[in-house]
């Protein structure tokens, strides 16, 4: 716009494109140059070789923005942009993100550090970022229209503030936010404490994800912006399980894992065969005497959790949101429930007309697991996962965390499936079956109804089909 604007204005323009072009280039040398992801993988931390020491963070399958130190000052720099973001292998989706990826990378810093981020806006409308959750000067809060004016395509602003909390936060823009959080743009952000914090535990690993929501119709891959809450990608970090990385640990590492949750819905996100403590919120570490043991914890909208546990029992553990549709993928499921029901009749008349023709869910949905249904091109079945016993019949929101003796510290490495010792292992009883001893009730309900029906009524329940597809 600058140039067209400045090249119809004629002559006086010509001095002013000269001054743009030399102010730009200027400030071209002064920036970082920007750090680019292009694979989805989970990357090694970012051990810190400037500023305080601390124990950096692992993205599951994200990377940490490296930083250059200018006079004492870490710079950043983040690229706002269109990406093609690999959701699980073979299954890309085109989202908006920061520096090649979305998420965005994570931000590391310590507590008391001076950062400076750069975002160059390179995304067809203009944005802003938000530093959500951090104190700061009030300019420095990215919210577009209200303490900044918002970054034109092909700017470049600057930010600037002390990273006075530590704990666990998150990026986002403050600009035409409905679209542009729909199309993937957030990103994680962890201030180290500068020193031994009374609330603040050391840990062996530091995990951290974001929670996002996405609405691809099967063969797509541009989300669609408008959905409020019938998405049908339920994602830890833009990836959809079986393409989420498991967290492999160590046995008896104490283990930390950072969520926050940009969807438009809470997520209960539960871990298996262990207990675990929140030990720090978006408000920073939550006192101890506020801290009890759990299996699962809601992250609601907008909200960040973190959570401790010693990982002392080996294994591979799921680690899950407890929404159950939310550890599935992209499928029309506008169908009745057909448990119970026999139509195999039905079901021969048909196939005599459509020979493709198959039957969902008359046992339970298990069959959709491992059925081989053809998919339009780019579509993630709705669940599947091979694991070692059969299929783990999840999607979405869905990974696993390893505990192994032999994990070496620090390293991340994932070591195949857990190698159960003998007798470990529920198995199938093979003697007969006796004949059970049916419950007799002894209460009668806590008071006598007022009136019955004068017949018993059996409930013949079948679910709605409406408002409640594309999950
Ligand atoms: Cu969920």
């Amino acid at each position: 716009m600058t140039s067209r604007r400045n090249f119809l204005s004629g002559a006086g323009a010509i001095t002013g494109a000269i001054a743009a072009a030399s102010v730009s280039k200027v400030a071209m040398a002064a920036l970082p140059e920007p750090v680019m992801q292009t694979k989805a993988d989970t990357m090694p931390p970012l051990v810190p070789n400037t500023g305080r020491h601390y124990n950096p963070v692992v993205t599951l399958n994200g990377w940490t923005l490296p930083w250059r130190m200018n006079n004492g000052v870490k710079e950043f720099h983040l690229v706002a942009e269109p990406v093609v973001r690999e959701m699980s292998p073979g299954f890309k989706a085109h989202l908006w993100g920061y520096n090649g990826q979305s998420p965005g990378p994570t931000i590391e810093v310590v507590e008391g550090d001076r950062v400076r981020v750069f975002v160059t806006n390179k995304l067809p409308e203009h944005t802003s970022i938000h530093w959500h959750g951090q104190r700061l000067p009030n300019g420095m809060d990215g919210v577009a229209g209200l303490t900044q004016k918002s970054i034109e395509p092909g700017k470049t602003f600057v930010y600037e503030f002390v990273a006075r909390r530590p704990g666990t936060f998150m990026y986002h823009p403050h600009a035409d936010e409905m679209t542009q959080m729909a199309m993937g743009m957030m990103g994680f952000w962890v201030t180290h404490p500068k020193g031994k914090h009374p609330l603040i535990d050391e840990v062996d690993r530091d995990f951290v994800f974001l929670l996002n929501a996405y609405d691809v119709e099967p063969g797509a891959y541009t989300p669609k912006i408008m959905t409020m809450l019938d998405f049908n990608l339920w994602t830890f970090n833009s990836r959809i399980f079986p393409g989420i990385d498991s967290m492999n640990v160590r046995k008896n590492d104490k283990v930390r894992i950072r969520i926050g949750n940009l969807t438009m819905t809470n997520h209960p996100i539960h871990l298996h065969g262990h207990e675990f403590m929140v030990t720090g919120t978006d408000g920073g570490p939550t006192p101890k005497s506020t801290r009890w043991y759990e299996v699962t914890t809601d992250v609601a909208v907008g909200q960040m959790r973190q959570i401790e546990f010693v990982a002392d029992e080996e294994g591979d553990w799921a680690f899950h949101c407890h929404k159950s549709h939310h550890t599935m993928n992209a499928m029309g499921h506008d169908v009745p429930t057909m448990i119970g029901v026999d139509h195999r009749k039905v079901v021969r008349d048909i196939v005599n007309l459509v020979p493709d023709y198959m039957v969902m869910g008359e046992r339970g949905m298990a069959d959709m697991a491992e059925m081989t249904m053809p998919l339009p091109d780019n579509t993630e079945p709705m669940m599947g996962g091979q694991g070692p016993f059969g299929s783990v019949e999840m999607g979405g929101m869905f990974t696993v965390v390893k505990v192994r003796a032999d994990q070496k510290p620090g390293d991340y490495k994932n070591t195949g499936w857990f190698k159960h010792p003998a007798g470990t292992v529920a198995y199938e009883f093979k003697g007969d079956l006796p004949n059970p001893a049916r419950f007799q009730p002894e209460g009668t309900g806590s008071m006598p109804a007022k009136s019955k029906p004068k017949k018993d009524v059996e409930v013949q329940i079948r679910k709605p089909s409406s408002g409640h597809s594309g999950h």
